[in-house]
């Protein structure tokens, strides 16, 4: 990594999130999230599993934290069980001191290893009584009530301790996976075999702009109660891959590499940095795609005081010639993994939509950076599976050179991206401190820099690409 360096103050890390790992799901009062409820569907799940015991972290925050020591890490994002906090999810509910405290502790403990917690309020695990009682995320009034209430419970029991506040990861994936192919919770979809109910037409919009609106009510929550006195940031995480024409010399798929980004991720990016949905998008969509009123506007304008990434791949685009269906979401494009001289985005790896592609990330992040004004970037989430990984005794899985690549063809991106380009990239938290429940695919998928014995109660062994990530920040981050 010649000639490259990243800032004394450089934010790095790792990654979880609450119900890939934590356990415990009926442990001192905890509710069902709609996880718990899905993993009991039977098929949903790949390998019949659930996150009932998962890292069992719930039970071992201390060695959770002295992994992260030993991976040398400034900071570790985590997300917060809605359903620990406020088993029923509600505004007039119970908050569950017990859950809350766990929490707590977690952050007191952080903090005494001189970690920084950066804490992402909403990691997919939704309440499931708010779902049951009113549609969840379908019914903006009510929900965007139950999550500001949510949130205020967590500024006020940590504000003071927490630097950093994601009100939501990837409200894509809740949109599309969740209402649109069903294949995360709730599961719905309009494919009447997967699911009773769902319409993916009108349904997935309906919810990213009721998500959107709890981002910026949180946001303005915080602004106004907590920030002077705690001085915290606060945004929101989006994902997206970066897309690569599939015939560069056909501007019908350049142009579609654009849309491909803006219905992935402008779709937040554009209402939260200018008020308004891409135009790519109403164009598409037409009345299916919520309007902003004058109010919601103003209220998600403006809103991230950071910018939030999670990115993992690339892909091939080739735009379509037919006229877009109702259920497309992608833009009306095709995404492959070949280009037109059959050439591949990237290797294949354990997840069918990953494909490493390093210089990617740095395209990325110029485009959002170019975008939305050069925001302060944290990148918090970036990692990879491994084909088979899962199927290799335990000294190969340990042993993944094939990932240990990946973040150095990532990092590397990522300080050409800052050094190069003028990104102001701040942060950087690899995807996952440990192998952990991979939602629909189970334990199969494995994510981890740490090997998690799931037959050996649980054990943590760090495996080559922990070593690999600390060793490139220890080279890069400047010592004066
Ligand atoms: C992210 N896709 O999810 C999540 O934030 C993590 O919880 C997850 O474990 C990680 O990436 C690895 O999958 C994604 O289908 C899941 O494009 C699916 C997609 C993207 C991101």
């Amino acid at each position: 990594m010649e000639g490259l360096s990243l800032p004394k103050d450089f934010l790095w890390g790792f990654a979880t999130a609450s119900y890939q790992i934590e356990g415990a799901p009926h442990e001192d009062g905890r509710g069902d999230s709609i996880w718990d409820t899905y993993c009991r569907i039977p098929g949903k799940i790949a390998d019949g599993s659930s996150g009932d015991v998962a890292c069992d972290s719930y039970h071992r925050t201390a060695e959770d934290i002295a992994l992260l020591k030993e991976c040398g890490a400034r900071a570790y994002r985590f997300s917060i069980s809605w359903s620990r906090v406020i088993p029923l999810g509600g505004r007039n509910d119970p908050v569950n001191e017990k859950g809350l405290q766990y929490y707590v502790k977690l952050v007191d403990d952080l903090i005494a290893a001189g970690i920084e917690p950066m804490i992402t309020l909403y990691h997919w695990d939704c309440p499931a009584e708010l779902d049951k009682r009113y549609g969840s995320m379908l019914n903006k009034e009510e929900f965007v009530k139950d999550y500001a209430n949510f949130a205020r419970v967590m500024f006020k029991a940590m504000g003071s301790k927490v630097k950093y506040w994601i009100t939501f990861n990837e409200p894509w994936c809740s949109s599309i996976l969740g209402y649109s192919t069903g294949l995360f919770a709730p599961g719905h979809t309009s494919d009447r075999t997967k699911s009773p109910v769902g319409d993916s037409s009108r349904e997935p919009w309906i919810v990213g702009h009721t998500l959107l609106l709890c981002h910026g009510t949180a946001v303005k929550i915080y602004r106004e109660e907590f920030k002077a006195k705690d001085g915290g940031q606060i945004g929101i995480t989006l994902n997206g891959d970066w897309a690569e024409p599939w015939d560069p010399e056909d501007p019908a798929d350049v142009e579609a590499c654009d849309r491909k980004i803006e219905f992935a991720i402008s779709w937040f990016g554009d209402p939260v940095y200018f008020g308004k949905y891409p135009d790519s998008m109403r164009k598409q969509l037409g009345d299916r795609l919520p309007e902003f009123t004058e109010e919601e506007a103003a209220l998600v304008k403006g809103s991230n005081d950071f910018y939030g990434m999670n990115h993992y791949c690339a892909n091939y685009i080739k735009h379509k010639e037919s006229e877009p269906d109702p259920e497309d979401f992608t833009g009306n494009l095709e995404i492959l993994m070949e280009n037109k001289a059959g050439e591949s985005i990237g290797p294949e790896t354990q997840s069918v939509w990953l494909r490493p592609n390093g210089p990617g990330f740095r395209k990325l992040l110029k485009w959002l950076s170019d975008r939305y004004g050069n925001p302060t970037m944290y990148v918090t989430e970036n990692g990879t599976s491994i084909k088979g990984e899962n199927d290799l005794p335990m000294e190969g899985i340990l042993n993944d050179e094939f990932r240990a690549q990946y973040f150095r063809d990532y990092i590397k991106a990522l300080a050409q991206a800052r050094c190069l380009d003028g990104v102001d990239v701040m942060g950087y938290m690899a995807w996952s401190l440990m192998d952990n429940f991979e939602w629909a695919e189970g334990y199969i998928t494995r994510f981890g820099v740490t090997y998690v014995d799931y037959e050996g109660g649980q054990k943590r062994y760090p495996k080559k690409s922990a070593k690999v990530v600390k060793e490139i920040f220890e080279s890069l981050i400047q010592k004066e």
